[in-house]
């Protein structure tokens, strides 16, 4: 048996028992994809993932990538060769382009369905896959000549990066300094040192297409002043994409990292050794907004990256758990001669391993309800028209998919290594090398501070509660509705308070930021907080979409199961349980603590840390 394990029962669970998303297959946009194709797929994805694409999971964190200083190129480790070549067998890559572009025609909800298959097997294999998803976004705002590239980049599986960061420009993406000078003919040369530029280079494909933020020559500060530029490794053929002439975009450095070593993290040069020659995207000088389309990808890759790694983890130590024997029931502690139990039955395994099952499965749920809205978006621009709500909930669900996912995610990955004792901190398991992988999603496509902000300030506060309204309005439905028909009266009520604490929590940050009129270090407040409404709203959605599957699972456990499905449906109402008792009730405290937030922290003077 490889390191994953997959949980596509709990997936499917979700995509066709909760969120119903069968009722759109093989309609409209999604005419290609009907629900029995949509298990076809998933199902094969899932052999392929725990096989193949798994399979150089350890082997490629023991042999990361190496560079060749002096050209700039990158080798991939062979076993890491073999799990990617598997993956373009497949053609995975159709399911994330639209069908115009050779796309299967599959809604994000089964996009993202099969997205957790793939970044919980091998996550360094979907980063690599990038090119097809970006060059779709180039297609769709470029202007001909860019089309013309994109439609190469897919048709000859070039790799792809997003190249914001630099040494002085981290979340302030606004700070960058790398300039883009225009050339007489409409081309333009960008200048400058990038860094922790994730497949920079690497030696599979024929050529890479870079999406670079640059500031044109005169333009002004902050990230309004930038602007997007594609840059290619190699310049294509005008006609026919042939690679052509190296073009002067460099990698010089690659970084050593904690985990995810697969995946090249790389100091790039433009415009060194030759001038890096770009074309202006879209012809417009719209850079933020236009990378932000990809951020938005990244963003819901990087949630459910992390998500499938705690899924899989807990998978494991469930595994180890039932396994395991140590120690008596217990009951019978103090009788030495008792028979010693498989550890799954002590009490403190078991909060273990229920805390890892719940937020792996409640979290699943919110990326698939969140994927509902993508597919609503979908389906609206196939009839020509905008789902303005679809929109905002996806954008006011996206920083918890991402923030959310992965501070839970990496918070309780520790909880499934110490399930396996010290067993679980050797290399003969996969839990620290998951760790390790893991970190790196509470830190990339903006850190959690970032999407705490991100959530208050510009999907609640900009977005005037629209979206949040309609959020909770949703959860108030279900707490006053009939959901478990009597069986989940006291968990929706546990709801119900949650939904309370979290509606309190919010009026008094709005109420901090008002105050901000008359005294501006009143933002102070807000800013102690955001990150604690990011995961306090979490919890609050995630408990809801528990008991959303325990209702179900309840309706399920009604008609004839099968045994597993009888065990499956039982243990979802259970998650949904014990979460409603274990986590809703905290935030009732931290609802206290955010109302008494005072300025003593900030006043604090620096000498006193
Ligand atoms: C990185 C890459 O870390 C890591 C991994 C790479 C993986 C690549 C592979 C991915 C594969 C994906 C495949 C998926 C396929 C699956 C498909 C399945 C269907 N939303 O607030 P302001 C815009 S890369 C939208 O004033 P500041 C907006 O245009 C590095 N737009 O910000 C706005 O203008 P306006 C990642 C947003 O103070 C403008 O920005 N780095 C949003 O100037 C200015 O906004 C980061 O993420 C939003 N949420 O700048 C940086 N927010 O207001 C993190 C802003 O007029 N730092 N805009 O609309 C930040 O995000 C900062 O808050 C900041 C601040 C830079 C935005
Ligand atoms: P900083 O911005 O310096 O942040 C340091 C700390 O300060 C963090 O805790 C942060 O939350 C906090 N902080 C900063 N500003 C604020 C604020 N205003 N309010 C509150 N707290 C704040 N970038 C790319 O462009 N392309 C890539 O492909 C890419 N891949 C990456 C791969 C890896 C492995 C890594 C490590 C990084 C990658 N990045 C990439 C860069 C990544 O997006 C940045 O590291 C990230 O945005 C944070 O920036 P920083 O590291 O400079 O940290």
């Amino acid at each position: 048996m490889g390191h994953y394990r997959s949980n596509l029962r709990d997936i499917e669970f979700n995509l066709f028992e909760v969120f119903g998303v069968d009722r759109t297959l093989g309609t409209g946009p999604f005419a290609e994809m009907d629900r029995d194709t949509a298990h076809e797929v998933l199902a094969e994805l899932e052999r392929v993932a725990v096989g193949p694409i798994a399979e150089s999971f350890e082997d490629a964190d023991r042999h990361p990538p190496t560079l060749d200083p002096a050209t700039g190129t990158v080798t991939l480790p062979e076993s890491f060769r073999k799990s990617f070549a598997a993956a373009q067998e497949g053609e995975w890559w159709r399911l994330y382009v639209p069908p115009h572009l050779g796309g299967m025609g599959a809604p994000p909800t089964i996009a993202w369905a099969a997205s957790e298959l793939l970044l919980g097997a091998n996550p360094g294999v979907f980063l690599y896959m990038a090119g097809p998803t970006f060059a779709a976004i180039l297609e769709g705002i470029g202007t001909p000549w860019q089309k013309k590239i994109a439609n190469w980049a897919i048709e000859r599986h070039w790799g792809a990066t997003m190249v914001l960061t630099e040494p002085d420009a981290g979340s302030d993406v606004g700070a960058g300094r790398t300039r883009a000078v225009e050339q007489p003919d409409g081309t333009w040369h960008i200048e400058g040192v990038k860094r922790f530029i994730t497949s920079g280079d690497w030696d599979i494909p024929e050529n890479i297409l870079h999406l670079v933020l640059a500031r044109p020559e005169g333009h002004g500060p902050g990230t309004k002043g930038l602007s997007m530029f594609v840059v290619p490794k190699y310049l294509p053929d005008p006609g026919t994409g042939e690679p052509g002439a190296r073009n002067g975009a460099y990698v010089t450095n690659l970084e050593k990292k904690m985990g995810l070593k697969v995946s090249t993290t790389c100091e790039m040069r433009f415009g060194e050794r030759e001038p890096a020659v770009g074309w202006l995207v879209g012809d417009v000088h719209d850079g933020i907004a236009q990378m932000f389309r990809v951020i938005e990808y990244a963003r819901m890759m990087v949630g459910t990256k992390a998500i499938a790694t705690l899924s899989t983890g807990y998978l494991n130590a469930l595994a180890f758990a039932r396994e395991r024997i140590q120690g008596a029931d217990l009951t019978r502690a103090s009788d030495k001669t008792a028979p010693r139990v498989a550890i799954i039955n002590h009490p403190d395994v078991r909060r273990m391993l229920m805390q890892q099952k719940a937020y792996a499965e409640g979290m699943r749920a919110l990326v698939l309800y969140t994927a509902t809205f993508q597919d609503a978006v979908t389906l609206a621009a196939a009839r020509g028209e905008v789902d303005d709500n679809a929109v905002r909930m996806n954008d006011l669900l996206l920083p918890i998919v991402k923030g959310v996912g992965s501070e839970r995610s990496y918070e309780l990955l520790a909880s499934s290594l110490q399930v396996l004792g010290g067993s679980g901190y050797l290399q003969d398991y996969p839990i620290e090398q998951y760790i390790r992988d893991a970190k790196i999603d509470t830190l990339y496509e903006g850190t959690t501070s970032i999407q705490g902000q991100d959530l208050f300030f510009r999907k609640i506060v900009r977005d005037k509660g629209r979206a949040l309204t309609t959020l909770f309005t949703q959860v108030q439905e279900f707490v006053k509705g009939e959901a478990g028909n009597g069986a989940l009266r006291a968990e929706r009520e546990s709801l119900g308070a949650a939904l309370d604490e979290c509606q309190a929590m919010v009026g008094s940050m709005v109420g901090f930021l008002t105050a901000t009129a008359q005294d501006k270090s009143q933002v102070y407040r807000v800013g102690l907080n955001t990150t604690r409404l990011l995961m306090s709203i979490g919890d609050l959605v995630v408990g809801w979409l528990l008991l959303r599957g325990a209702d179900a699972a309840l309706r399920g456990l009604d008609g004839s199961p099968s045994e597993r499905d009888r065990a499956f449906y039982e243990g979802k109402i259970a998650a949904a349980r014990w979460f409603a008792a274990n986590i809703l009730p905290e935030l009732r405290t931290r609802r206290t603590v955010l109302e008494g937030t005072g300025l003593g922290l900030m006043e604090m003077s620096e000498a006193a840390f």
